[in-house]
């Protein structure tokens, strides 16, 4: 059988139980998914150098790292080259790019220093979100940022989420497509606090002057990014589950953000998402894959991943959830990484618009639960390998493993060479 006629058998199956494959493709095609250009680099960005600080961790040393802009952008391009489905570009402030012998700190960073950025943004049709980079810097006091008690600490964090905001409504401007801008800090402690309430008091001005830079709500989301601990703040962090949620219930236009490594690891954002989707207007993720830690591990085509994208697209959130990938694994071939966790997300999102939600919702409004588990159980058997072929073949790359031999030849060819 040829691929096409694997793909209308497979469509006809899909068919005969309500489901569209065509529009399915059709409907992914237009979903943008952030890729984050942190992955190809351990975190490291353009404007320091130094370790990684700040509550995060990188583990591996792959040859082949991107060591500057150039770099980062072809590795980036190559990464384009062998993922299906629409982009958006997920920045750092750190990856600011400066001219020969220029300079400046995070506080006083200007649109001109990711002018570079828009361009290769602008060429490749992608809109951009951004991130203030609240680590890996000298002004870090006692490993807080925005939280600090001391007051110049904190006005300098405070003046890099300001400037990041302009920066942020300049990304909107130029691609035409809402910047989503999101704050997390690693601000924490490392054993019992004796003060736990005070630096979530200093945390939450700080947040509120940033957002009191003006901007246009429109093109500015900005977001708040909880997380339960990090390396070396153990026992307290400022921007907990609780905190980051309530302040972005009582700010107007704020997102809260939920990346799945940032919780007890019995906890589930699939079961989160359908939650924050009852209040909130728009919602933001980041997806990645905690291994017994928010371990940043390369997202796979796993249950729970299937699970975040089924909540989305079953509660018709395509367009109120934005959704972008963080992870980072320095241990394998980065570019490989990169596709696969960027191939998995659309798997999950193909395979979410490929269930007969309706249906299946019916079954449980009527109590009929046992058919609603056969059906869900006959569904893992279904031939959505023809359908991911034709989706990917329609994109115009690689459907199976044949596209790692590209990633083999540009290591060859490129990676080593560094
Ligand atoms: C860290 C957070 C944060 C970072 C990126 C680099 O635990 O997940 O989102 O991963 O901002
Ligand atoms: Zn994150």
């Amino acid at each position: 059988m040829t691929q096409q006629e694997r793909y209308e058998a497979a469509k006809n199956r899909y068919a005969g139980i309500g489901v569209d494959t065509d529009a399915a493709i059709a409907q992914l095609k237009e979903v943008p998914v952030s890729l984050h250009c942190w992955q190809g680099d351990d975190v490291t960005g353009f404007d320091h150098v130094g370790p990684l600080t700040g509550g995060i961790q990188v583990t591996g040393n792959y040859p082949g790292k991107a060591r500057t802009p150039e770099e980062l952008m072809q590795d980036m391009d190559e990464v384009l080259r062998l993922t299906p489905g629409k982009k958006k570009l997920n920045l750092h402030a750190s990856y600011a790019i400066f001219e020969e012998g220029e300079h400046v700190d995070r506080d006083k960073l200007e649109p001109k220093h990711f002018a570079k950025w828009v361009a290769f943004a602008k060429e490749r049709n992608m809109g951009i979100d951004f991130n203030p980079t609240f680590f890996s810097h000298d002004k870090i006091k006692d490993g807080l940022t925005l939280s600090s008690p001391d007051e110049e600490t904190r006005r300098f964090w405070i003046d890099h989420g300001k400037a990041c905001i302009r920066i942020s409504e300049y990304f909107a401007k130029e691609t035409g497509v809402p910047c989503v801008m999101n704050i997390w800090t690693g601000d924490g402690y490392k054993d019992i606090p004796a003060d736990r309430m005070g630096p979530r008091l200093r945390y939450k001005d700080s947040i509120e002057q940033i957002l009191s830079e003006p901007f246009d709500r429109k093109l500015v989301k900005p977001c708040v990014e909880s997380k339960v601990f990090g390396i070396g703040v153990e026992s307290y962090t400022a921007g907990s589950g609780e905190f980051t949620l309530t302040f972005a219930a009582t700010h107007e236009g704020c997102l809260p953000l939920m990346d799945n490594g940032h919780y007890h690891p019995t906890e589930v954002v699939s079961d989160k998402i359908p939650t924050l989707l009852c209040f909130f207007p728009e919602i933001a993720l980041h997806i990645t894959r905690p291994v017994r830690w928010d371990s940043d591990h390369v997202v796979l085509f796993d249950d729970e991943t299937k699970e975040m994208a089924k909540e989305i697209v079953r509660n018709d959130a395509l367009s109120r959830v934005y959704m972008a990938l963080d992870y980072f694994d320095a241990g394998i071939n980065r570019i490989s990484a990169w596709t696969v966790g960027f191939r998995s997300w659309q798997k999950a999102l193909l395979s979410a618009l490929c269930t007969p939600n309706r249906k299946l919702k019916e079954l449980q409004d009527q109590n009929s639960l046992s058919e609603m588990m056969v059906l869900q159980e006959e569904l893992k058997t279904y031939p959505f390998g023809d359908i991911w072929e034709e989706y990917c073949r329609q994109c115009g790359v690689s459907a199976g493993s044949e596209w790692f031999e590209e990633v083999k030849k540009y290591e060859a060819e490129v990676l080593l060479k560094r």
